[in-house]
């Protein structure tokens, strides 16, 4: 497929996923979600890349949110066929079998904020900025931001949000817990690839089972959830990876993973 939106880069274990519209702040349109679903299913079968980084180019934006250009035409079928699409791949990249960071450098609007939700872990540069302003709109968050966001922060603050509209800078988004870390404009990518790679050093299918375990776990009551990590811990024991880091940890020596 031709990719006009998104850049993907592969560094050693570690891909670079860049959302590349700068002058329209990379709004998602049909094309660009279109090409990143494309994207998704490259890094599901590609076996040498164990961690992902999605950013979003130049220094403004992320992401803008939902392309309001595109979008502010469409019937009711057409706007049906938007939100399927772009559901589909917000819960594709979740569900991705390898972590994904967010790195967050200028606004994260809407469907923006959205995107960088469905990753596992988000790192902003202190010049980001956040907010659900689909209301001021006539339209509600529609990428899963009333699920995710009350989730990751509560329901109280995730209402604040989104029935005001605000937009909030990289300092309150941490004080809240929407983000995990906030760090020097200039410095953002290169932390996030050091991250990436700290955590595509580990074994990859005990990453790849975590990520499961959490997500899956976080949608049940704790019984349930506990046997899915029992699952996933026993899974683990099938695994050479596993013989390979407890061996090296009694033979003092570095180990060396093979995602097997
Ligand atoms: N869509 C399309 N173009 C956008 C855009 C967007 N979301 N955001 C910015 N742009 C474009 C601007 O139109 C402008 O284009 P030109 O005029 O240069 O051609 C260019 O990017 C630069 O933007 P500005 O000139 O506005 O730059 P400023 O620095 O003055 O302002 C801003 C930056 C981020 C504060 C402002 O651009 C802004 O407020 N943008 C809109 C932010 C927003 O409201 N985002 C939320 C969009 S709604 C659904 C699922 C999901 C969604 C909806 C439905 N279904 C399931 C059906 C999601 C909805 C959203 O995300």
């Amino acid at each position: 497929m031709e990719l006009n939106n998104v850049i993907i880069e592969k560094e050693g274990k570690v891909a670079v996923v860049t959302i590349n519209r700068p002058k329209a702040l990379n709004a998602l349109n049909s094309e660009t979600l279109k090409e990143l679903d494309y994207v998704v299913t490259e890094l599901e079968n590609d076996e040498e890349i164990y961690a992902v980084i999605l950013t979003g180019a130049g220094e403004k934006a992320f992401v803008a949110g939902a392309d309001i250009t595109e979008m502010k035409d469409l019937n009711t079928i057409e706007g049906r066929k938007f939100s399927i699409l772009g559901n589909k791949v917000f819960r594709r990249l979740e569900n991705l079998e390898k972590p994904v960071i967010a790195a967050i450098g200028g606004f994260a609007l809407g469907g923006g904020c959205e995107l960088a939700m469905a990753c596992d872990i988000r790192l902003a540069s202190d010049k980001a900025k956040f907010g659900q302003p689909e209301v001021g709109l006539g339209i509600t968050p529609g990428f899963g931001g009333t699920q995710r966001l009350a989730r990751l922060v509560g329901t109280g603050m995730a209402k604040e949000l989104i029935y005001t509209g605000k937009i909030i800078k990289a300092d309150e988004a941490l004080r809240i817990g929407l983000v995990n870390r906030v760090v020097e404009g200039e410095k953002l990518m290169e932390e996030a690839r050091a991250m990436a790679q700290t955590i595509a050093a580990n074994a990859p299918i005990a990453v790849k089972l975590s990520k499961a375990a959490i997500n899956r776990g976080m949608q049940c009551d704790m019984d349930t959830a506990l046997m899915y990590e029992a699952e996933a811990f026993g899974e683990c024991f099938s695994t050479a990876d596993q013989k390979e880091g407890m061996t090296a940890f009694v033979e003092k020596r570095e180990k060396s993973f093979q995602n097997k």
